[in-house]
């Protein structure tokens, strides 16, 4: 079913004739398989899966398949493309049929398909039956893939004349082109690494939109996108796309005016899902982009847009201030046992002062600017009135008076706590007991964004190290979608961790801190 509907039709299709002007020119080149691997079991390693090299790809050429067999290869890095196979059988009197399965982690190149148990849905997964009839035979895959691995499973060949693989790579592409930035001169190889992985993440998701990631959902998120371009800001600089992008969430808005969390672009762009906190992004988003890429005009242009977002959460709110969720979908964290209620208001009033701020680089009048700072004072006093807890120095959120780290980060964002308390609460963060912590790079990111915030440049980077670093650890080039060091098969989607993404916009922000750090 079709969501996107408009007042005017007209407007909608001429904002995505805008949009398709900035549609990019894909870049594309070639990666030949490096390596055959095995796939061991190795409780040590990440999901318990480690990738051993057995031999260089080059050899593959004198390797003769039979029926049954199966080989594993590894392209070196994590790549967004199409696969090109070439496979030899000399005089061959029947048929090749390969199945075949593109994975980003060893594990998810390990397991069966056929035990898939995710809850969003086997076709996620990258898999493809081939059949070959002549010889020798170029193949390219159907579908576009994001991989490191390549499972090839032989079903079929002729019984004499067996099967030669002789040539495998990815035609790998981005709209952002194939070089990753230098590393800075003072960085040590962790940070070099962590950085690479935190650009190539980005690249392999800038398709012909911003994807969230080319796994799954391949899709334009406005949470992811927001984080997307703070990367790009610092690497590739491609301000057209994430004008683009913008253009085609703001076409996309539904019959109230609000901005949906998501777009899906086939057959035509159709928003699909809404998220409060995620429109809530958006006036954020655009100061940023205006910010960085110096254009005003767009600000100007969508300013209202962004200002109606904030109608979605003000007219939900009761006479004490309080906001009453008539059943909006509040993101915040992969966490189902997070209360968003405090988390909600802080980011509606850092919404709102990004609003601020943006009618102030617009130039707009002294009195509408001191109506929007005005009303920012106002939501953050009621908030504090509300969910500050004297005891602890910390906000608590819901009627059970819930602590978790999203509350405080997002208080510190919000300037509903003072970068001083802001200091004592994240001071140790990760030893503190009974307190919900985040689940997924997304909420990691705020986290950072809150230790710059209250100054802790020294946090900031050590809790990159750790975290990312130990993506970096288990082998990661690209950032994962979710990562809990303690639980190698977390999944939001149900129990198979399959349906993951390891390649994920959301994901790749170190980057962007450790390009930006501020000067003493
Ligand atoms: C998941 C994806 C996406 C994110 C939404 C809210 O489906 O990870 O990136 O923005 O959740």
């Amino acid at each position: 079913m079709m969501q996107c509907i408009f007042n005017n039709r007209n407007d909608r299709k001429s904002e995505l004739a805008k949009a398709d002007r900035l549609a990019p020119e894909t870049v594309t080149w070639s990666i030949p398989a490096k390596s055959v691997v095995t796939l061991d079991d190795d409780p040590g390693s990440w999901q318990h899966t480690k990738a051993v090299a057995a031999y260089p790809a080059d050899l593959l050429k004198d390797k003769i398949l039979s029926a049954k067999e199966r080989l594993v290869l590894d392209f070196g890095e994590t790549l967004v493309g199409k696969v090109r196979l070439k496979l030899e059988s000399p005089q061959a009197d029947s048929p090749v049929r390969l199945r075949i399965l593109a994975a980003e982690l060893p594990y998810e190149a390990k397991c069966d398909p056929e035990t898939f148990d995710g809850g969003l849905g086997r076709a996620w997964l990258q898999e493809e039956l081939i059949t070959a009839y002549d010889f020798p035979a170029e193949i390219e895959l159907p579908n576009r893939y994001s991989l490191r691995y390549l499972v090839i499973n032989v079903l079929s060949c002729p019984h004499k004349s067996k099967v030669k693989i002789t040539r495998a790579e990815v035609i790998a592409r981005s709209a952002v082109g194939k070089d990753l930035p230098r590393p800075l001169p003072q960085w040590d190889n962790e940070l070099a690494l962590i950085d690479a992985a935190c650009a190539r993440t980005l690249r392999n998701c800038m398709q012909k939109i911003a994807e969230d990631g080319p796994k799954r959902d391949r899709r334009l998120w406005l949470g992811d996108l927001r984080l997307q371009a703070l990367v790009n800001h610092v690497t590739f600089q491609r301000y057209d796309q994430i004008e683009r992008s913008i253009r085609i969430l703001c076409a996309c808005k539904d019959d109230r005016g609000m901005i949906p969390g998501a777009v899906i672009m086939r057959p035509e762009p159709h928003n699909s899902s809404f998220i409060l906190d995620y429109s809530l992004l958006f006036s954020r988003l655009l100061l940023e982009h205006c910010r960085f890429s110096g254009d005003l005009d767009i600000g100007g242009e969508f300013f209202p847009i962004a200002e109606k977002q904030l109608t979605f959460y003000r007219d939900k709110l009761d006479k004490d201030g309080s906001f009453n969720n008539p059943g909006y979908w509040l993101f915040i964290d992969h966490c189902d046992e997070l209360d968003r209620s405090t988390p909600i208001a802080c980011t509606a009033i850092r919404a709102l002062e990004s609003l601020a701020e943006l009618a102030k680089i617009l130039n707009m009048p002294e009195s509408k600017i001191n109506r929007l700072q005005e009303e920012t004072v106002v939501w953050r006093n009621t908030l504090r009135r509300s969910s500050f807890d004297t005891d602890s120095g910390m906000l608590s959120s819901g009627s059970s008076r819930q602590f978790s780290w999203a509350s405080q980060i997002w208080g510190i964002l919000a300037g509903v706590l003072s970068p001083e308390e802001g200091r004592c609460i994240l001071q140790d963060w990760e030893k503190r007991e009974n307190i919900i912590k985040p689940v997924s790079p997304y909420l990691m990111h705020y986290l950072l964004e809150a230790f710059r915030m209250c100054g802790m440049e020294n946090e900031l980077t050590r809790t990159i190290r750790s975290y990312w670093g130990g993506m970096i650890k288990h082998g990661a080039d690209t950032f994962w979608e979710v990562y809990l060091p303690d639980d190698d098969f977390f999944t939001p989607y149900g129990s198979d961790p399959r349906n993951n993404s390891a390649c994920h916009a959301w994901s790749g922000t170190p980057g962007y801190f450790l390009r930006t750090i501020p000067e003493r």
